[in-house]
Order: structure tokens, then C-alpha cells, then sequence
């Protein structure tokens, strides 16, 4: 049994390479798959998701090929990012996806593990947590949704431009996850380990909180430089490069 982990992808139609380099990846996957794999992605596959009725050459390209990795016996799971919070029954359908909660705990190995797209994480950053109250409440999404799709696109290219402007402003403290509130996490649900992503700041802490001792696992976003996935393969989950 090997799980992986991966998040960030935020596939689009002007990074032809991510989107290959993913292919490859979940190719590769079904090749070892005599490993019984499950694959858990962890929020922003896509860079935007407007509803699922919005068909492009990229999103059934990418529908096929994780229908593909399901049917090969390859357990997928996906949890909501702060992009691709649309993605709805369609979607899961076609793929044979299946859609977890954000945070999803479970136990395995004798740990038990928090797994969390991580958007919830940095409340430091005000600004976003009341964009994604509004966003992620079921009435909005269900007005959103009936739009047509070309007012969706043009809604959600307003807010990344938005988001992209306020980013440069903000300070990379105010943008990472907040201790407290990963302390708050770990005492709550007790859990040994955390993984996610969100921040594109892979690595590995170790927090120490009420004698309870906690690893903090982030993922990367992929760039053709660099995509940082957790393998969790052995006893030990790892933070691996598949590119270096
Ligand atoms: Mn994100």
C-alpha cells in the first residue's frame, strides 16, 4: 500500500507542460500500481473552475485521464482548493474522483493524520477569509452557477486579477499558515501529522504543542522547476521532487 499526495497542479491552458508533466505522473502511477495506490489531491488541480457545464479541450483531457487512473484500480480522492471549490457531481462522475472534506482525518500507520487543502489555515489574512466566506456558502455558488458561463469567466477573472493585486501587498507572514491556529488544529483533533498545501512553501516542521508532537507536512505547487509531492510509501511519509 503506497498513498501519495499532491496538490497546487493549478492546471490552465497556458502551461501545456504542467499538464503533461501531471499526464506522465498519473501514468507512471498506473504502471506501479501493483503498489495499490490511492492518490490524494489536495485542492487547485485547476487554476479556475467555473462549474462543470464549462467544457474546454483541457478539462476532458484531464477528465480522461483520471477516469483512466480509476478505473486502473487507483483509488483517487480530492478535496476542495481555493480555485477549484466548484467542482461538483459532474465532474466526480466522470472521473471516478471521490470528493473528501476539508479537514479529512483518518488513521494509517498508526498515525492519525489531518489532511487539509490549507486556505483555512491563514486567517492572518483577513481580506481572503471573507472572500472565502462568501465564496464557499451554498447560495452564492448556487446563483453563481446560473450564470452563463461566459459572465462566470469573466466574474472569476476579475477576483484572480483582485486577489493578484492585494497579494503584491501583502506581506508573506500575512499569506503563511498561523501557528495558533495550526496549534488550535493539532489539540482539537490530536493528530501526529497535518499535510497540505495552498502556501507553495513545501517542507517539513515539527511542532511541539501541550507535549503532544506534531508534523506539519507542506506540498508544492508545480512550476517545471520543481513539484514537491509527499510519498507516504514506507513508515514514514516523504516530501519528494519529481523533477530533481
Ligand atoms: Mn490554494
Amino acid at each position: 500500500m503506497k498513498k501519495v499526495f499532491i496538490s497546487d497542479l493549478h492546471l490552465n491552458d497556458d502551461q501545456p507542460l504542467i499538464t503533461s508533466m501531471f499526464k506522465s505522473y498519473l501514468e507512471s502511477l498506473i504502471k506501479n500500481n501493483k503498489d495499490d495506490i490511492e492518490l490524494y489531491i489536495i485542492g487547485d488541480l485547476f487554476e479556475s473552475w467555473v462549474g462543470d457545464d464549462h467544457e474546454t479541450p483541457l478539462h476532458q483531457y484531464i477528465k480522461s485521464a483520471l477516469l483512466e487512473l480509476t478505473t486502473s484500480n487507483i483509488k483517487t480522492y480530492f478535496l476542495y482548493g481555493n480555485r477549484d471549490f466548484l467542482i461538483g457531481n459532474k465532474f466526480l462522475e466522470e472521473t471516478g474522483v471521490e470528493l473528501i472534506s476539508d479537514p479529512y482525518v483518518f488513521t494509517y500507520k498508526n498515525k492519525k493524520v489531518l489532511v487539509s487543502h490549507g486556505d483555512e489555515f491563514c486567517i492572518d489574512d483577513t481580506e481572503y477569509q471573507m472572500f472565502r466566506k462568501i465564496v464557499r456558502n451554498k447560495d452564492w455558488q448556487k446563483d453563481f452557477l446560473g450564470f452563463p458561463i461566459s459572465k462566470r469567466l469573466k466574474i472569476a477573472g476579475e477576483a484572480k486579477d483582485a486577489s493578484q493585486n492585494s497579494k503584491e501587498k501583502k506581506s508573506m507572514t500575512i499569506m503563511d499558515v498561523n501557528q495558533a491556529t495550526i496549534e488550535k488544529v493539532i489539540n482539537a483533533h490530536q493528530v501526529d501529522l497535518i499535510i497540505h498545501g495552498h502556501t507553495h512553501r513545501p517542507a517539513k516542521h515539527i511542532i511541539e504543542s501541550n507535549n503532544h508532537y506534531c508534523e506539519r507536512f507542506v506540498l508544492g505547487d508545480w512550476t517545471d522547476e520543481s513539484v514537491i509531492i509527499l510519498d507516504w510509501s514506507n513508515e514514514d511519509p516523504v516530501l519528494i521532487d519529481l523533477i530533481n
